[in-house]
């Protein structure tokens, strides 16, 4: 009973698996920064986080780009699963798992699923016709294609004809339908929603879920020339990888159902349509929210992808920005929900302007002075003016704001207010003008508006901690706070900070970039 009321509340939220059929690049960047922040957030409140990402590793494309590459599938798979795990190491990612579709025990999970649904009666045999895009892994209806094109991706398509297991959507399409007026929140934001509604509204048809026409994938076990089509394995990975369906689902009955599966806005038919029918098949509670985000284009305003080799290399990206400096950028830039153009001028503008000038500035200056008139430790005796609560009022503001925004997945406008109380220091220093008191030896003063300004940036280091670990350790470090736990609630509590804390001087934060230093970029 006691341990019962101590346990603290749960969040789960996950990543697409990604494709190993090339390698990571921004767009696959980009989602799992955005969790990561989330995760981080929610484990500084408290909650107990699990933080799922992986690879998606069965599947036609993958068996072409192997061969291709005169590898074995498996081969091929081990070789370009680790570069995205040494992504993620390099972006500081801090998921809880990561895991593999050609995990055993994920392999074990979707066969038992699969064998569920069809003594269900929800998957019967029949024979497919159709068109298949093999790099969106979708079959497509001839009326569906545009100029005989795939109308996701645009690309060649290929006819397929063959038996095939299918999986009786059609049943569902009421259910999914009051699923979403029941829950206006579950598809985000509200424009995924209307286009989810109009594709249902076209009427919803029962998916191929076998393949027999290659062999890359998990067999149905009653039926050996069939693979299980990528997506259903695919999907599944968010329930296999807490242990559902293999003997052992502690983790399943404690962390299911997700709290956010976020994924890009070109697979949300995937996440909102196929995976709340699969899960209401297998009387699954459905996951609380799924967020659709936009694409990182190329210059030319195309989707940048592997296959069209335009993609910008993130590896790259850290080399010269710096790994913090890229996560603010690629979360700051675009609202999360939109598309955004990538450019290193934009890069470098805002690395330039947001981290060098604004932020990295005001820690300097403000260390600077804390060493240059008290040699790094505060007067106790400090004069507070009333205007100085400005300061206070604005930082308690603020984190109500940076609470809303992180909740509703706005990155964006998260940064954007805690920039403002930046900038609100920026000013305040102008207008108090430290050196002039310093000069007048108003000593007593100079030394609340130090404190001001430092106790400012306390609270601006907890909030950006999650977006930027780095810098934000390094800014606490320096305010001597290293060795505290950083912890969400001393974010809104005014005056935290030791009136007699030994401040020091950090190196450069974000030392600025010429754009000179950009030549050669990818
Ligand atoms: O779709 N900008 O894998 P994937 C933003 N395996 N996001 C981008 C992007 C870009 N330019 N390019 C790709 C799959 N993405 C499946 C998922 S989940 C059960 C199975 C995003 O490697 C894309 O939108 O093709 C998608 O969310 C993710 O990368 C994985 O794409």
């Amino acid at each position: 009973m006691v341990e019962n009321l101590m346990q603290r509340e749960t969040f789960y939220i996950t990543t697409p698996i990604y494709y190993p059929s090339g390698e990571p690049h921004i767009g696959h960047a980009y989602c799992t920064v955005a969790a990561d922040v989330v995760a981080r957030y929610k484990r500084l409140k408290g909650f107990d986080v699990m933080f799922l990402t992986g690879t998606d590793e069965h599947g036609q494309k993958i068996e072409t780009v192997a061969k291709e590459n005169n590898l074995t599938p498996k081969a091929y798979v081990d070789l370009v699963s680790l570069r995205f795990k040494k992504l993620w190491r390099a972006l500081g990612i801090t998921n809880d798992r990561f895991i593999r579709t050609t995990n055993d025990f994920h392999k074990k999970a979707v066969q038992r699923i699969f064998t569920k649904l069809y003594d269900k009666g929800d998957i019967y045999k029949s024979i497919y016709k159709g068109w298949y895009c093999t790099p969106c892994e979708s079959f497509w209806t001839e009326s569906q294609l545009v100029s005989s094109k795939c109308p996701d991706c645009k690309r060649d398509v290929h006819w397929s004809e063959e038996e095939a297991y299918f999986f009786k959507l059609s049943k569902y399409q009421d259910d999914i339908l009051s699923l979403y007026e029941k829950r206006p929140d579950f598809i985000q934001p509200q424009s995924r929603m209307n286009e989810m509604k109009a594709f249902i509204g076209g009427g919803l048809q029962d998916i191929c879920v076998s393949r027999t026409s290659f062999s890359w994938g998990v067999s149905v076990p009653f039926d050996k020339k069939h693979v299980v089509y990528v997506w259903l394995d695919a999907l599944t990975n968010y329930i296999t990888a807490l242990g559902y369906a293999s003997g052992n689902d502690a983790d399943f009955r404690k962390f299911w159902p997700a709290d956010a599966h976020f994924v890009g806005k070109e697979i949300v038919r995937f996440h909102c349509v196929i995976w709340p029918a699969i899960l209401i098949a297998l009387d699954l509670p459905l996951p609380k929210r799924i967020y659709g985000h936009g694409w990182w284009l190329a210059d030319d305003s195309s989707k940048m992808s592997k296959s069209k080799g335009n993609v910008v290399d993130p590896f790259g990206l850290c080399l010269r920005y710096g790994v913090d400096a890229v996560r603010y950028f690629l979360l700051r830039e675009v609202p999360f929900g939109s598309d955004g153009v990538f450019s290193h001028e934009a890069a470098l503008k805002r690395f330039n302007s947001d981290l060098a000038n604004d932020l990295g500035n005001l820690v300097s200056r403000s260390l600077a002075m804390v060493q240059k008139y008290f040699s790094g430790k505060l007067s106790e005796q400090q004069e507070f003016l009333e205007s100085d609560c400005k300061l206070k009022n604005f930082a308690g503001e603020l984190c109500l704001k940076f609470e809303k925004y992180m909740d509703d997945f706005q990155f964006s406008l998260a940064l954007t207010e805690v920039w403002k109380l930046v900038s609100l220091c920026n000013r305040y220093i102008e207008e108090t003008a430290p050196w002039t008191l310093a000069k007048d030896k108003k000593k007593a003063r100079l030394s609340a508006v130090l404190y001001n300004v430092c106790e400012s940036l306390r609270i601006v280091s907890i909030l950006i901690s999650v977006f930027m670990p780095k810098s934000a350790a390094q800014i606490l470090s320096c305010l001597d706070l290293e060795d505290e736990p950083i912890k969400w609630e001393d974010a809104k509590t005014w005056g935290l900070l030791p009136k007699n804390s030994n401040i020091m001087e950090g190196g450069v934060l974000f030392p600025r970039i010429f754009p000179k230093d950009n030549l050669g970029a990818d």
